[in-house]
């Protein structure tokens, strides 16, 4: 199956942002991706519940809600009432004292439940939410920043959850400093997924429709 793109939207234009999401859709890209921050959990603020609730209501496209706050448990519902019944909600594990908990809340409210996996955390020490889960976003860089270089480590890490997805039954998606050569070495392996930042979609001079037509050639 053909890998889905993501859109980043904390990379878009925030002064056009009703253009930014109908230009996205027209170039049918599958999904806007929210990155949630709290300053503490990752040292950056990007989006919150009103960016949030504003996409929710300018798109009937899934969302993808990647939660870096600390405890999201406490706040779990305010997010979880913004969103529509098959949006998904990525938590990271070490944020949280009981994240299987977290998770159950958002099976519960109808939500695609996802861990997210930072570049400093192995496999061995989530597998068992790799059962409970049904998406994993694999962190290609530290949380909390567009822009960064990726860490070239983390590919063993990518091999050894995609050996453990058809086990497990979870699809795998790459978050952070995706680019063609990304995904050119990594769509043939049958990663499900791309989040697509300032690498390779926003802020270039070709159009989202050109370089998502581009990146579909590829994967
Ligand atoms: C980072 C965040 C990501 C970035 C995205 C940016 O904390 O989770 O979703 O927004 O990775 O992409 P790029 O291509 O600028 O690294
Ligand atoms: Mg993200």
């Amino acid at each position: 199956m053909a890998a889905e793109f993501n859109a980043s939207m904390m990379c878009a234009d925030f002064g056009n942002l009703e253009k930014e999401i109908s230009l996205l859709e027209k170039a049918d890209i599958d999904s806007f991706h929210i990155d949630i921050m709290d300053g503490r959990y990752v040292p950056n603020f990007a989006m919150s519940l009103n960016d949030l609730r504003y996409i929710a209501k300018a798109t009937t496209k899934p969302l993808d809600v990647h939660l870096m706050i600390e405890h999201p448990r406490t706040h779990i519902n305010l997010f979880l009432d913004a969103l529509r019944p098959g949006d998904t909600v990525y938590i990271h594990p070490e944020a949280e004292y009981h994240p299987s908990t977290t998770l159950q809340a958002i099976i519960d409210a109808g939500m695609i439940p996802g861990i997210a996996i930072n570049p400093g955390t192995s496999v061995e020490t989530v597998m068992e939410m790799l059962v409970i889960v049904k998406k994993v976003l694999v962190m290609a860089v530290n949380p909390g920043n567009a822009g960064q270089m990726y860490l070239p480590y983390v590919g063993k890490k990518v091999r050894k959850l995609l050996d453990l997805r058809e086990e497990l039954g979870f699809k795998l998606y790459w978050d952070g400093a995706c680019g063609m050569d990304r995904i050119n070495e990594y769509a043939p392996l049958g990663i499900d997924g791309f989040i697509l930042g300032t690498t390779v979609l926003f802020g270039k001079k070709q159009s989202y429709q050109e370089i998502l037509n581009s990146l579909r050639e590829l994967a």
